[in-house]
């Protein structure tokens, strides 16, 4: 076959629905399906097209291994460039002169590196949130590589307020001495002491990750008091409430630190970077510089709260009993109904969520007694604080007339109606 047969349009610009139409379908009905459902999981957002574009472009074609000025390849100038602009966009954006890295590919790689990079040998102590209390599977679960390689301890909330208990953590830490300690959580509402970690860690003799994932937009924003100052080490994704390409960065404090994260994260466990990702996150992260994002960032934190206190007044428990930031835990069980459930019943009528562990849940983590609520996406396509509460009472209805399809047809009605007052890209 020659390249003019396998490639009809290779002289004009060529569309995914002439070239693959089975693709092109698939990527449409994704449109759709975000366009015309209400999107509430916590860690998924909906980027600019500017961001997009630039993942689409031929930066995409390029291999880079090494960093800027020092690469393995050539043909790097132009990405050298985009690489440092996502760098000093990224110190600007946190107002920090922490180093950074933007080449990590996910959060996950973030961590790993920073386990790495911190010192640890394999079987070294580390202490960092439970899975099942909001924590991430990096930060010690016992299928994922941190729970494989190193000697865990986790710290939860506490059954009744649902929130850190800081006294307890530090005990905690004097018994364990960990040599790495961890704060940060997927599903975890609440305003975390960043001074309060740092001062046990330096206690106890062990290094700080902050992993601010979550909540990195509101950190950014001036919405959630910053790790700057506080960590060793901070990661990030970048695509949660950063609002930007999905990947992954890493700061570090010192000097010795950054050569050690550099080394980790390349040759360690990554090879070429993703130069048109790496290009996207400096595009978004001009964004998230702009005046409007910190609206965003305040109406995604307010709408989170709106929700909070409208499942509270229809007789909803909520997980430490609100919410200071993008999420929020819904206890679906305190009303018979088990998160396996919730999520499915909330996708017929139009409203993605997922299920979640609730802390001291009795219930298998396929099931859940809980879901994630998160307001980072409907709040990109322009809602606030007034849809938040009629997607809440949306969710509120559902769940309760779950036996009834003329309830659940009018709440699916009523879902549909609001996403179009909101389309995602105008
Ligand atoms: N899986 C992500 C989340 O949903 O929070 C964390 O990496």
């Amino acid at each position: 076959m020659t390249l003019a047969s396998a490639h009809p349009n290779h002289t004009a610009p060529a569309t995914l629905a002439l070239s693959d139409p089975e693709i092109a379908a698939i990527v449409q009905a994704e449109f759709d399906r975000q366009q015309h459902t209400i999107e509430l999981i916590a860690s998924e957002n909906i980027v600019s097209t500017a961001v997009m574009e630039t993942q689409g472009s031929v930066l995409t074609n390029k291999y880079a291994e090494g960093y800027p000025g020092r690469r393995y390849y050539g043909g790097c100038e132009e990405v050298d460039k985009a690489e440092e602009l996502a760098k000093s966009r990224a110190q600007a954006l946190f107002k920090t002169d922490y180093f950074v890295n933007v080449q990590p590919h996910s959060g996950s790689q973030a961590n790993m590196a920073v386990y790495m990079a911190a010192g640890l040998q394999k079987g070294d102590r580390v202490l960092g949130m439970s899975l099942d209390h909001g924590g991430h599977l990096t930060h010690g679960y016992k299928l994922n590589f941190s729970g494989l390689d190193y000697d865990i301890a986790s710290y939860g909330v506490e059954e009744d307020g649902g929130t850190i208990d800081y006294d307890k953590l530090a005990q905690q830490a004097r018994d364990f001495r960990p040599k790495l300690m961890i704060a940060g959580a997927s599903n975890y509402s609440r305003t975390l002491d960043f001074p309060r970690f740092a001062a046990i860690a330096e206690e106890v003799g062990a290094l700080l990750l902050v992993d601010m994932a979550h909540i990195a937009g509101l950190v950014a924003a001036g919405v959630h008091p910053s790790p700057f100052g506080h960590a060793d080490f901070v990661t990030t994704t970048t695509h949660k409430t950063l609002r930007g390409p999905r990947g992954g960065m890493i700061f570090s404090r010192s000097l010795e630190h950054q050569k050690k994260v550099n080394s980790r994260v390349f040759p360690g466990i990554q090879g070429g970077p993703l130069m048109h990702v790496i290009a996207a996150k400096a595009v978004a992260f001009a964004e998230d510089a702009r005046p409007e994002f910190v609206e965003y960032m305040t109406r995604v934190r307010d709408s989170a709260r709106a929700m909070a206190e409208t499942f509270i007044g229809r007789g909803w428990k909520v997980v430490s009993g609100g919410t200071d930031n993008h999420l929020l835990s819904l206890n679906v069980w305190s009303q018979g109904v088990t998160g396996k459930e919730a999520e499915d019943l909330l996708g017929e009528v139009g409203i993605t969520v997922n299920k979640n562990l609730i802390p001291f849940d009795t219930q298998a983590a396929q099931v859940g007694s809980g879901i994630r609520i998160g307001t980072p996406a409907i709040c990109s396509r322009g809602f606030g604080v007034e849809e938040a509460k009629q997607v809440a009472d949306f969710i509120d209805r559902a769940l309760k007339g779950r036996k009834d399809p003329a309830a659940l047809a009018q709440v699916k009605a009523e879902a549909r109606a609001l996403c179009e007052r909101f389309p995602i890209y105008r």
